[in-house]
């Protein structure tokens, strides 16, 4: 029996005993004898009492949230979206994380620009109301932060799914395919690379391979149906499918072609992997392969033993989602389980299987199979390949151990 059944069989139980007259066991003051709840005996509010609809009052716990310690300041630091309490693939515009390295600006779009320049034929700068008038684009795509996980590559530290994979969102993205600005500019034979700046205080600046430009990239100005958030880029932003977060520069005000990478700070000092023998990776973009069970967690556990649906994300920077296997013995035995359409590129892929819980002690994890046959590594074969130094593009298998009394916690499996 499912815990939805043992519920509906005690509301069925206190309903009956509600019709023989007697009153409910803690009913409040709000709750006739009949039952009737509060909200249905009396009118609701009138249109126009939320002018931008906001969530239920009961789901206000359901929020961003930030690891004090993690930062110095709350202008260069993160929040982390709530990826136990969310359904589907979309993440809401309110709670995609936030990753900002000097605070987020409030950009009057009539005083934005975009200029592009360098190795093109015309130098032009763009209006906001220039980039809605070229033909548009909406696509569903993830956006990642490359220090997702990073706090867990020398063991297990946030005992929650929102602190240890929140560092990502997955949005309909709306704009215009930035091939179509550069046959606008026209690209001069030899550029190669192009240098995507943003307007922000940190003056955030990447080198993009032009391959990316004529392949998926995206300069974008709406998200989820609506214009761009502040906090993500309003009023224009570069969306590079698939490549780590701080590519996708926000605020977006300048691109340079050129014929070589720029080397900025954010791909020299910064967003680089230090592997063990000393050397360090660099432009290394692409988000393998990842997943993570979002229920159960340690923000959600278990209530009796019995059936349950546990669920979960995947998702790859190279395609497609093939595969989820998930495991409840810590990697001894798979099971594959459902992807739940849409199974879209670069995006987001919900899965789902069902499990019966015994009521003993089990270590879930779930290994993500992408379309180029990649396969989800172990933590072990991560830390194999790749030292201890490392910050960024940690993609291993997470371990939830669900103990008997129905609690999840983070742990790693040596
Ligand atoms: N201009 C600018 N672009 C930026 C950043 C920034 O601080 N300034 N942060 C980058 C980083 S590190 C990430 S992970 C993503 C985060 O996007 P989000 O805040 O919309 O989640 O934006 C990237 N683009
Ligand atoms: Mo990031």
């Amino acid at each position: 029996m499912t815990g939805r059944d043992n519920d509906r069989r005690k509301f069925l139980k206190l309903g009956a005993a509600a019709a023989g007259g007697a009153m409910l066991p803690g009913a409040s003051r709000g709750t006739e004898a009949d039952g009737t709840p509060e909200w249905t005996r009396r009118m609701g509010k009138g249109v126009g009492s939320a002018p931008y609809g906001a969530p239920s009052k009961f789901e206000s716990d359901v929020v961003r949230r930030a690891v004090p310690w993690l930062t110095a300041s709350p202008e260069s630091s993160v929040s982390f979206t709530p990826l136990h309490a969310l359904h589907g693939i979309i993440t809401p515009n309110g709670l995609a994380f936030e990753r900002h390295h000097a605070g987020y600006p409030d950009i009057d779009p009539d005083r934005h620009r975009l200029m592009i320049h360098g190795m093109v034929d015309r130098n032009l700068v763009f209006t906001m109301d220039d980039i809605v008038r070229f033909p548009s684009e909406s696509r569903i795509y993830f956006v990642e932060c490359v220090a997702n996980g990073g706090m867990e590559w020398r063991g297990a530290q946030m005992n929650g799914v929102q602190f240890t994979h929140g560092m990502i969102m997955c949005a309909e993205w709306t704009g215009v395919r930035l091939s179509t600005l550069l046959s606008e500019v026209g690209v001069k034979p030899g550029a190669r690379w192009i240098l995507a700046e943003g307007a922000d205080n940190a003056i955030m600046n990447r080198s993009v391979p032009i391959e990316k430009a004529f392949d998926d990239a995206l300069v974008v100005y709406a998200q989820n149906g609506e214009m761009l958030r502040p906090e993500q880029g309003y009023p224009l932003r570069l969306l590079v499918p698939g490549y780590e977060g701080n590519m996708n520069i926000k605020w977006l005000r300048r691109l340079e072609l050129g014929d070589r990478p720029w080397f900025t700070r954010e791909e020299t000092a910064r967003y680089t992997d230090l592997l063990p023998d000393g050397k360090a990776r660099q432009f290394s973009w692409l988000h393998d392969a990842k997943s993570v069970i979002t229920f159960p967690c340690p923000e959600r556990g278990l209530k009796d033993k019995g059936r349950y649906e546990i669920s979960g994300l995947a998702w790859t920077g190279r395609g497609r989602i093939d595969r989820v296997d998930v495991s409840a013995d810590g990697g001894v035995n798979w099971r594959r389980a459902r992807l739940t359409p849409p199974v879209l590129s670069k995006c987001l892929t919900r899965f789902n299987i069902d499990w019966t819980w015994d009521g003993g002690p089990a270590l879930l994890q779930s290994r993500a199979v992408d379309e180029t046959g990649y396969v989800q590594p172990s933590m072990a074969q991560l830390r194999a390949a790749r030292g201890v130094n490392s910050v960024y593009h940690n993609n291993s298998i997470q371990t939830w151990r669900v103990a008997p009394s129905g609690k999840a916690f983070n742990v790693q499996l040596t």
